[in-house]
């Protein structure tokens, strides 16, 4: 799927972004991005605020589809609004698309289902070519999603001038090994399923994390209370002490994502916390963070990215853990009860 997405779109050193229709002018006058999602698509809109912000520095605004439509937003002609969906038929993200389009703004959709609604509806249409999504909770189009918006930020960037060549080619280098790093990760699974089994029978579980963590850290609590009805939730890491800490008995796990280098030192510093409160921490983390093994109780290694690539990488270990506690309790991993794949009311 990640192959798919790349491949026809980065030619000698260049992203080429044909549907898109976007002429470099258009590009260069943005000057506000709304990404508007639900679900997991939301979740890789909270991972594009610091993608688009961190390459191509330009503001970005996220919200849930469902609170869009309805608050009324202040949108101007020079801002551009993404609506992410895999169906392109989800209510509240179509109505969210139309509220934009009827204040004069222009649309962009990143859909997966060609010829679907939102698709036919928006300005500009980026397709994820992740092929027929066949289970209910979504993984494969969210990995092309995100590959999706890792490429729109590098050619807005490139366009508007705020990143070397230097730096595009070795962005491009990154995007096209995450296919291989991402076979690496899913060939390691016999050891995730064996601690997977360890927590069949877990009432909490909690993820932590900071920045571009803390959305892959949505993402991963997201899939586990969607296919093993675990209850979960995932925090930034930094607003544990202002309450979230309280819920921490002893033997609780905590999965921390800690990818990004320079929030190291924050984030081990709240594993240590939660530690002393009898927390079990799982630490998905790069290749190389060795202090991690002082604090954490497991650790979990992904290769070497680009910072801004990591949820690509990352989610594949929670995932993972979601399947094989899921499997484990014998639920329906690919028809979770209560859950549509297409909401469309
Ligand atoms: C959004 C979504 C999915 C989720 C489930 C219900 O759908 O929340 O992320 O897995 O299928 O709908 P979409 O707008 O991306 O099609």
């Amino acid at each position: 799927t990640v192959r798919d997405t790349l491949n026809p779109r980065i030619k000698d050193g260049t992203i080429v972004i044909e549907e898109l229709g976007m002429s470099e002018e258009e590009i260069r006058g943005i000057r506000k991005i709304h990404i508007v999602a639900c679900g997991s698509a939301y979740h890789v809109g909270v991972t594009g605020k610091y993608v688009f912000e961190g390459m191509a520095r330009i503001p970005v605004e996220v919200d849930l589809a469902s609170e869009f439509r309805y608050r009324n937003p202040i949108l101007s002609h020079d801002e551009l609004v993404i609506v992410i969906s895999q169906s392109g038929e989800t209510a509240d993200s179509l109505a969210a698309l139309r509220e934009a389009k009827d204040k004069g703004v222009k649309t962009l959709g990143i859909v997966n289902v060609v010829g679907s609604s939102i698709a036919r509806e928006a300005d500009k249409v980026m397709y994820t070519w992740a092929g027929p999504e066949i289970a209910v909770a979504t993984t494969k189009a969210y990995s092309a999603q995100l590959i999706a918006q890792y490429l729109l930020a590098v050619k807005f960037a490139q366009v508007r001038d705020v990143i070397t060549e230097g730096e595009v080619a070795a962005f491009l280098k990154d995007l096209q090994k995450l296919p291989e790093q991402i076979e690496m990760l899913l060939s390691n699974k016999e050891k995730i399923q064996h601690f997977a089994n360890r927590y069949i029978a877990a009432k909490d579980v909690f993820f932590v994390g900071r920045g571009i963590d803390y959305a892959i850290s949505l993402e991963g609590s997201l899939k586990l209370k969607e296919i093993s009805y675990i209850h979960s939730e995932a925090y930034a890491a930094g607003e544990l002490k202002h309450g979230t800490i309280s819920l921490i008995e002893e033997g609780t796990l905590v999965a921390a994502v800690v990818t990004q280098e320079d929030l190291y030192k924050k984030t081990i510093s709240n594993i240590v916390e939660l530690s002393s409160r009898g927390a079990f921490v799982l630490a998905v983390t790069n290749t190389g963070n060795r202090e991690i093994e002082k604090a954490a109780d497991y650790v979990i290694y992904i290769p070497q990215t680009n910072k801004y690539f990591t949820n690509s990488l990352a989610i594949i270990p929670l995932q993972l853990f979601s399947y094989y506690v899921s499997v484990g309790k014998g639920c329906d991993v690919d028809k979770p009860r209560n859950l549509a794949k297409s909401v469309t009311v």
